[in-house]
């Protein structure tokens, strides 16, 4: 089992200021930052991080909105990293969120939900070699 996952917080959530409360949740949870970056991805980017989700229904809504603004991306540490990530994120569905999760007290929407987190020690993997080379990564 992995110690990493990788999470980015979401336009919506930027641009409405919560991002220092969001890196509080995540860093009161027990999660350390090894690697984190401030950045804003172009159409093809996103298109190409949520590749796997290319054929689903939502995936072009999905691309112009994690394309349209700016974004946090980060590699956090923490024994049981993934699953205990996906737990204080909550539910996709803000609407099904357990109180106490991060997407309850920040996500709008299931499209608009304020934050990524990896679904297992393979993407993590993956999702965070997609934003930091090995000298951005501590
Ligand atoms: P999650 O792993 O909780 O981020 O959720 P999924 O992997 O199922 O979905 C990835 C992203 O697609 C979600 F963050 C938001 C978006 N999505 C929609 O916009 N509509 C949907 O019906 C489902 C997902």
């Amino acid at each position: 089992m992995s110690n990493r996952t990788f999470t980015m917080i979401k336009p919506d959530a930027t641009s409405k200021g919560y991002t220092g409360a969001i890196l509080d949740m995540m860093i009161k949870a027990g999660f350390s930052i090894k690697a984190m970056k401030w950045t804003r991805l172009t159409k093809e980017q996103a298109g190409a991080f949520y590749e796997v989700h290319k054929e689903r229904p939502f995936y072009g809504e999905l691309v112009e909105f994690m394309s349209s603004g700016p974004i946090v991306a980060a590699i956090l540490e923490k024994e049981n990293a993934v699953a205990d990530f996906r737990t204080l994120i909550g539910a996709t569905n803000p609407a099904n969120a357990d109180e106490g999760t991060i997407r309850k007290k920040y996500a709008a929407s299931v499209g608009e939900n304020a934050v990524h987190g990896s679904d297992s020690d393979e993407n993590a993997m993956i999702e965070g070699n997609f934003f930091f080379s090995s000298l951005e990564r501590f």
